[in-house]
């Protein structure tokens, strides 16, 4: 069964938002990503976030750039959780996006991550973590991810001075 689900406000975002995909196939979550534009289908947008609990998504990561609706329209269709992956623009280089994403008013949260693929790809990360409350193999997954970082870092040579 699906586990969480990516959308994303065209398929140009997909350049970007390919890196959670990634990541959740890495860990073996089951995952589905779709295009969902919040005015472009905004009819689509709140079915898809009023179905996704009954379906069985436990989280859903939307990633738009610009004026970046979707995940706060999606996260006031639903109350599962919903990670906003903001998507560089290319007049103002995805600040628009982070703002429009971070700044929800009171009562209706989106996690916000950072702007481009370190956003998507942490995003899954976080979604991954989240799963792993309640799946031992998918912590121990996680521990290993982390340690595997920890040992690259420890690792690392710098070049001698001239
Ligand atoms: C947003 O507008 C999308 O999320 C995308 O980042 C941006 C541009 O969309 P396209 O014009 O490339 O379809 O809705």
């Amino acid at each position: 069964m699906v586990q969480v689900g990516i959308i994303m406000g065209s398929n140009s975002d997909w350049n970007v938002m390919q890196y959670a995909a990634a990541f959740l196939q890495e860990f073996g979550v089951a995952f589905e990503c779709k295009v969902v534009s919040a005015h472009r289908t905004p009819d689509l947008m709140f079915e898809y976030a009023e179905q996704a609990r009954e379906r069985g998504l436990k989280a859903i990561i939307a990633g738009a750039g610009g004026a970046a609706h979707l995940p706060g329209m999606v996260a006031a269709k639903t109350t599962l959780p919903v990670l906003g992956v903001p998507v560089p623009s290319k007049y103002l280089r995805g600040e628009d996006s982070l703002l429009s994403i971070v700044q929800m008013p009171k009562g209706v949260p989106v996690a916000t991550f950072a702007i481009g693929e370190a956003g998507a790809a942490n995003a899954a990360l976080f979604a991954i973590s989240l799963l792993a409350n309640e799946n031992p193999e998918l912590a121990q997954k996680l521990a290993d991810f982390r340690q595997k970082q920890t040992d690259t870092v420890l690792a690392m040579d710098l070049p001698a001075v001239d």
